[in-house]
């Protein structure tokens, strides 16, 4: 059956059901953006054309707010909780749902039980829960699976002998599922699938209106709970807080919307307008008024900072220096990443930043007072990122169902097998390798193999930073055609011996012993991941601009 685009939905709302507030928060949600979402249909459906989109039945189990895993997110969502989940979950349902598949959405194990015996196809998380309450049927939909992933899940941690024999296995991962079955808040690692949720999209017209409304020295600070402003989370590494609140004060009006019990006075300082947790669209009415929107450290990577983009505010953040990773900070300990977080919002600092976004160290007084000084004096218009947009999001999440497909074969070409037909055209520069204009040669692969660009990486360089520094994107399903002696050998990499090992960093080159390491186990191929040890082989290939996840030719 074709999958033909939804404008009205009515019946998805019902399909949520209702009673926890989660879901009272996300259907409203859903319906604020009816309009958005209806616009980016139409858009999409013209764009592409009679390409033929196949319907698809899709399960869907919000195990995070199921009572069986505790659900402490529904409790907390009128006081100050995490809300990135739900806004996340909310545009996921509404995706998939708008671009015309058939949906059935589970919020307990027994309805996950009812809907099992006549399920087809999945789009789930919480794999341990439906690992046990599913039995059979769970190995059965293993290749269908998805699983939404806040953080992400890189290929070390996922590898269950791995990650055991190497120190990776968390309380989480560890399913031998394809990487990119995980799917993502933001694009950490393209190891993972990149899913991300939208933001409200302004017309010229309103966006006119918000840049004459802005009041210029209005700072809304980022974060609902009132933690925040104690020692407890964010001055861990603003030792000097005081000292920077201080200066803020001197140019500016500061607001915060942190959640208080009516009885108990506000716990933030006095000078502080603390408007309490507002409904989203009354956030959105005061991100419209503001100038600046300051991060003091946490929640991290969450969706408000887009919103405040998104309506013409600019965004100061901290650097963090160290930077924050599972290996010493609390908050990502257990997380299966190694995943090295350098600031609040690295997705703002990386993708959007200046002038939108300013990234500095709160703990020189300088730097800080320098940054505020010159914000006041910048004008910003309104940004928000394509792949953020309803289209953007309709645009990708449409591409991986058609395309990615995780139950036949591992690797569209079996390691070292490359050696025959040599794919490899040698670019000038000797370390950089060009995928020869022969599309054919891998017929229905997806992302397609002409986009391939291959690097040898600097040691200690990771594939996700040596394809960003060629303006590409690493690529990890290339990875088999990099695997092989022939590749080395494209490369004019001196290869005194090659061997072939279960090791997240492979293929590697390693300069003492000019040893050569070909990857022995296609689950642990990793964009993420370096070692001063090895240079890594990187599979790279384009993107579309504002559209991380999709290659040039990908659609
Ligand atoms: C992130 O979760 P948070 O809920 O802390 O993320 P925020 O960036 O604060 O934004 C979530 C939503 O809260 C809304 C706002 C955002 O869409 O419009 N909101 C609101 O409705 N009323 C207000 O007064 C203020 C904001 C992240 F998303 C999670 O994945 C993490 O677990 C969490 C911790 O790092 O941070």
């Amino acid at each position: 059956i074709q999958a033909v685009f939804r404008s009205n939905l009515s019946h998805l709302l019902e399909l949520m059901g209702s009673g926890k507030e989660s879901l009272i928060f996300m259907k409203k949600r859903t319906r604020r953006f009816t309009a958005q979402w209806t616009k980016a249909a139409k858009y999409l459906a013209q764009k592409l054309g009679d390409t033929r989109r196949d319907q698809k039945q899709i399960l869907v189990h919000i195990g995070f707010l199921t009572e069986e895993s505790g659900d402490v997110f529904s409790p907390r969502v009128l006081k100050g909780g995490p809300l990135g989940e739900m806004v996340q979950w909310a545009d996921i349902l509404a995706a998939l749902y708008v671009l015309g598949h058939s949906l059935r959405i589970t919020v307990s194990l027994k309805e996950l039980q009812r809907a099992d015996e006549t399920a087809h196809g999945t789009v789930l998380q919480e794999v341990p829960q439906m690992k046990q309450h599913m039995g059979l049927s769970f190995k059965k939909y293993r290749c269908r699976i998805r699983v939404i992933d806040t953080f992400g899940t890189e290929p070390a941690y996922n590898h269950e002998e791995y990650a055991t024999l190497h120190g990776y296995r968390t309380n989480w991962g560890y399913w031998n599922l394809n990487p990119k079955q995980f799917m993502t808040m933001f694009p950490h690692t393209p190891d993972n699938s990149f899913m991300g949720f939208v933001s409200e999209e302004l017309n010229e017209t309103e966006k006119q209106l918000i840049k004459d409304g802005k009041a210029g020295n209005m700072a809304v600070v980022y974060g609902k709970e009132a933690s925040i402003w104690k020692c407890s989370v964010a001055t861990r590494q603003l030792q000097g807080k005081e000292k920077f609140l201080a200066i803020l004060n001197k140019y500016m009006e500061i607001h915060g919307t942190v959640y208080y019990e009516s009885q108990r006075p506000p716990e933030v300082p006095a000078f502080v307008k603390n408007h309490g947790l507002l409904p989203q669209p009354e956030f959105q009415q005061l991100l419209r008024k503001a100038k600046l929107f300051i991060g003091f450290g946490f929640p991290y990577e969450g969706p408000a900072p887009l919103e405040a983009i998104a309506n013409g505010c600019i965004f100061l953040q901290s650097r963090f220096s160290p930077p924050h990773s599972s290996l010493n900070h609390e908050f990502f300990r257990g997380k299966p990443t190694s995943r090295e977080v350098f600031s609040q919002h690295p997705y703002a600092e990386n993708f959007i930043g200046k002038p939108h976004v300013w990234t500095v160290d709160y703990n020189n007084s300088d730097e800080f007072e320098t940054a505020i000084k010159a914000i006041m004096n910048t004008q910003v218009d309104p940004y928000l990122p394509y792949e953020y947009t309803c289209a953007g999001m309709l645009e990708r999440i449409n591409a991986y169902i058609q395309h990615q497909d995780f139950c036949t074969g591992p690797s569209p070409v079996p390691a070292g097998a490359s050696t025959a037909q040599s794919p490899f055209v040698l670019a000038p520069n000797a370390t950089h390798l060009e995928w020869a204009q022969n599309i054919s040669s891998v017929p229905g692969a997806w992302p397609p193999t002409h986009s391939l660009r291959a690097w040898l990486a600097a040691p200690g360089r990771a594939c996700t930073d040596a394809c960003l520094d060629h303006g590409l994107i690493c690529e990890p399903s290339f990875f088999p055609f990099l695997n092989s002696q022939d590749a080395f050998l494209k490369l004019q990499v001196p290869c005194d011996s090659t061997e072939w090992e279960m090791h997240h960093l492979y293929p590697a080159f390693a300069q003492p012993g000019q040893e050569c390491y070909l990857q022995k186990e296609a689950l642990l191929f990793s964009c993420a991941g370096a070692s001063t040890k090895y240079q890594r082989l990187c599979p790279c290939r384009d993107f579309r601009k504002g559209q991380v996840a999709l290659c040039q030719g990908c659609l």
